[in-house]
């Protein structure tokens, strides 16, 4: 921590920059691109205009908490790609501080990495979920002393469901099929696209996914099961994109959308190879910034005083 912040409870600095992401208004987009890993956030960003055709230079910015901030314009639109790191409390701080510092409409599409739950989405496929819901693990269930016996009943908590934005959806999903329309025709190991169906998060990669580790105790070895009964369309598992639907439904002005590449094979066992996910991430980025163009945002922020103002013509 550089500065003095004010107000503990929201905090901000005498310029506004908001605690964790450490970004002020003019320097996050009114359209999103969301990723956990900074190198597939860099990878996509290699699809924005150069300075030249932007008429500005490319706003980086890393936090010292580790989000890292990338604006710029993508054909000439106002774009951010931000990396946030893994699980459900990261996106927490993500949608609340950007909402602090963007105006208008904040529309925000998450391109993370899944479990598959089906035969039909091996590794290198795509899911674009059309909503999702939270699996917890219930400390209670394993506390020495809970307070209330009925929280040793169970020792997950399923959740119900959050729908995504129906319309950035539709549009992210016709826009990953047609990006890799051209990579299956010409014979790479990607897709199909799974258009439909619910995204589980996870509140750990491991036991609240279902996974087995002997060296722990928790009592999850019928939780998929579990999951498939109460919420028989899910299809992918993972820790952000349920959160940040249900952020999306509580908060004023934010509307959100999802896609995965599938790296886990949760049903025969299997995991991506590196040069597939060198194929498929690129071609899915470009997709989701494509349909973040096409979405409809109001009250759009106006571009001057912000890091996408273009420079004077000489
Ligand atoms: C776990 O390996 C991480 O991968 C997935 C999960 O949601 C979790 O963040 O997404 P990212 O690849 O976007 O990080
Ligand atoms: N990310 C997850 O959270 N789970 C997986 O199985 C793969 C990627």
């Amino acid at each position: 921590m550089k500065e003095t912040l004010q107000n503990a409870n929201f905090p901000q600095d005498g310029e506004g920059r908001v605690y964790h992401i450490n970004v002020k208004r003019g320097e996050v987009a009114n359209r999103i691109l969301t990723v956990g890993d900074h190198v597939r956030a860099r990878a996509i960003a290699k699809w924005l205009d150069s300075e030249a055709e932007a008429g500005h230079p490319t706003f980086i910015h890393t936090s010292q908490r580790g989000f890292l901030t990338i604006t710029g314009r993508y054909k000439g639109v106002p774009i951010t790609i931000m990396a946030i790191g893994m699980g459900n409390p990261m996106m927490d701080f993500f949608v609340r501080e950007t909402r602090a510092v963007v105006t208008g409409t904040v529309a925000i599409i998450r391109f993370g990495s899944c479990g598959s739950l089906t035969e039909r989405a091996p590794p290198g496929s795509v899911i674009v979920p059309h909503g999702g819901y939270c699996i917890r693990r219930n400390i209670d269930y394993f506390s020495d002393h809970p307070i209330n016996q009925d929280l040793k009943k169970s020792p997950y908590i399923i959740s119900g469901t959050f729908a995504a934005d129906a319309d950035m959806t539709h549009r992210l999903a016709d826009a990953v099929e047609t990006a890799l329309m051209p990579l299956v025709e010409s014979g790479e190991p990607v897709g199909p696209v799974i258009t439909s169906g619910l995204n589980a998060d996870g509140c750990s990669f491991y036991s609240s996914q279902g996974r087995q580790d002997p060296a722990f105790w928790d009592d999850n070895q019928q939780l998929i099961k579990q999951a498939m009964a109460t919420h028989p369309d899910t299809v992918c598992l993972e820790m952000e994109t349920s959160m940040l639907f249900h952020l999306a439904k509580c908060a004023t002005g934010v509307k959100a959308a999802g896609c995965h590449q599938v790296f886990a094979d949760r049903v025969g066992n299997g995991f991506i190879r590196p040069e597939v996910v060198k194929v498929l991430e690129p071609a899915v980025g470009k997709a989701v910034l494509e349909a973040l163009i096409a979405t409809n945002v109001e009250d759009q922020m106006e571009e001057i005083g912000t890091v996408w103002e273009r420079a004077p013509s000489k």
